[in-house]
């Protein structure tokens, strides 16, 4: 059976890099100080108290998803902000863009009787049309409870950023990322994986926040999950990661849409919008 790497969370980004680009994943322990972690567990709670099932098999008809994280919990704005994740994820994406953003922030939880979701590559949800080279994205899963093989641990395959796509996983060729709350489940978005089966009596909580390349379309549309009136209360360098900054020269400008007597006519850079008058 293979097994998922875990590294200390102080190793070095070549060294976290190497795994990931080896087998498509990597977990980094004690990646969550415990303070962060209570007050993250503390933060979603009511949102997940008040979160219904999935309506099917792909979501899980017995898990609960729960998204706009930023807009509603500071302390998941530390966890989208961590230092060694933006390292990484802007070392491993670079060959294929000067920017990355938020593509997604969801907390999943994972309750007793949940079936396997069905494997995949996070990297479809952008259709087949991307060259294989291109890398879409890097993940993160943290995990709030301790994932075990009983509660639904991701089921990774290692090894299969690089298979062709038709290729499908053997049963020895699939692995859990068992780790204790704190951890942190990185994998690209070409790795083989899915949430697993849990038969356990208690539920498997994580935190699913995701980062893509600058020109892509951001799957959870941040534009709507933290509208412009949250995003003056963020600081400059996560307002511009979930997406008010040019993705590119080009990408990204809007235009006042305000009466022609209220505004200066032209085209406007999203960060603009956060100056002070
Ligand atoms: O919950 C998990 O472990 C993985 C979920 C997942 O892969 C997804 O929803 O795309
Ligand atoms: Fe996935």
């Amino acid at each position: 059976m293979p097994k998922l790497e875990t590294l200390p969370a102080s190793s070095s980004t070549d060294a976290i890099l190497e795994v990931i680009r080896k087998d498509g994943a990597c977990i980094l322990a004690d990646a969550m100080k415990p303070k962060l972690h209570a007050e993250v567990s503390k933060d979603l709670d009511p949102f997940i108290l008040q979160t219904k099932f999935g309506k099917d098999d792909f979501s899980g008809t017995k898990t609960q998803r729960c998204g706009a994280l930023i807009a509603r919990s500071e302390s998941c704005r530390e966890l989208v902000m961590d230092k060694k994740i933006l390292e990484l994820t802007r070392t491993f994406l670079r060959p294929f863009s000067k920017k990355i953003q938020v593509n997604t922030t969801q907390a999943i939880n994972i309750h007793p009787g949940e079936g396997e979701q069905l494997f995949h590559r996070d990297r479809f949800a952008w259709g087949k049309f991307l060259p294989k080279e291109i890398e879409t994205q890097l993940s993160t899963i943290w995990a709030l409870s301790d994932f075990t093989e009983e509660n639904g641990a991701t089921r990774l395959v290692p090894g299969s950023q690089s298979w062709d796509w038709k290729r499908e996983a053997k049963p020895e060729e699939i692995c859990q990322a068992v780790m204790p709350a704190g951890s942190v489940l990185i994998f690209t978005g070409s790795v083989i994986h899915s949430g697993g089966r849990n038969y356990s009596q208690g539920q498997r909580l994580g935190v699913n926040i995701t980062y893509c390349l600058g020109w892509l379309r951001q799957e959870e549309n941040q534009y709507l999950s933290c509208p412009p009136e949250v995003a003056k209360e963020l600081s400059d360098d996560l307002r511009k990661l979930v997406g008010y900054s040019h993705g590119d020269y080009a990408l990204g400008y809007y235009s006042d849409p305000s009466p022609l007597e209220e505004i200066g006519a032209g085209i406007f850079s999203p960060e603009d919008l956060f100056k002070q008058p």
